[in-house]
């Protein structure tokens, strides 16, 4: 790449503890000030690292390639689907679908900050909130999905999609080869946050 400084897989350059000194901070002026509990963030923090995460995004997906009708209503109504599967909660009023196919590869980015499909995802990593990937995911999003290990053909055609506080996006990824044979659960297993994303595409059962 001839701008290295335009790489955003390093972490960024705060520490965890740096980072986790400062959320502290902020969380005490919001419970001195009464905003909120303590409780309160407690319980979010919880729910969010451990209920809420991609593996929520993962069993949608594994259903949507296993139940047609299942899929007819996520392209068609997102949050709505992802409701019927338990998946609701903040920031998913407004979840778009998108469908990978064999001629169109789905890439979401938030150029602006970083939002997410809270639900079905959980939060963001830290490189989807960087600079740099904000930036490169529209200006180079082939260059981006090969740091992650995935190259689309270059007959297909790839889509960047901004998500915002008002629409949030994720892939619906395309079933790997080779899995006619497996459960629900086993499918949900294949689906990454990474091909949630749209940087890279499932795992195939022998990667699994
Ligand atoms: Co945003």
């Amino acid at each position: 790449m001839s701008d290295s400084t335009e790489h955003f897989a390093p972490p960024s350059a705060r520490s965890p503890e740096e980072l986790a000194a400062r959320v502290k901070a902020m969380e005490s002026i919001l419970v001195e000030k009464g905003i909120i509990s303590a409780d309160a963030i407690d319980y979010m923090s919880s729910v969010y690292e451990n209920e809420v995460g991609p593996q929520v995004g993962a069993k949608v997906v594994a259903r949507a390639w296993t139940d047609p009708e299942f899929k007819a209503r996520l392209l068609q109504d997102a949050s709505s689907a992802c409701r019927e599967m338990g998946a609701t909660g903040l920031e998913g009023d407004e979840m778009i679908a998108l469908e990978n196919t064999d001629q169109v590869h789905n890439l979401v980015v938030c150029t602006l900050c970083s939002c997410y499909p809270w639900p079905v995802l959980g939060l963001p990593p830290n490189w989807y909130k960087s600079p740099s990937y904000r930036a490169r995911a529209v200006r180079e999003p082939r260059g981006v999905m090969a740091e992650f290990g995935y190259t689309p053909a270059p007959e297909v055609e790839v889509r960047v999609w901004d998500s915002s506080s008002e629409l949030r996006y994720f892939v619906l990824p395309g079933r790997p080869n080779d899995t006619d044979g497996l459960t629900e659960g086993e499918l949900a297993e294949l689906v990454t946050r990474d091909s949630l994303i749209g940087v890279s595409v499932p795992r195939t059962p022998s990667e699994a």
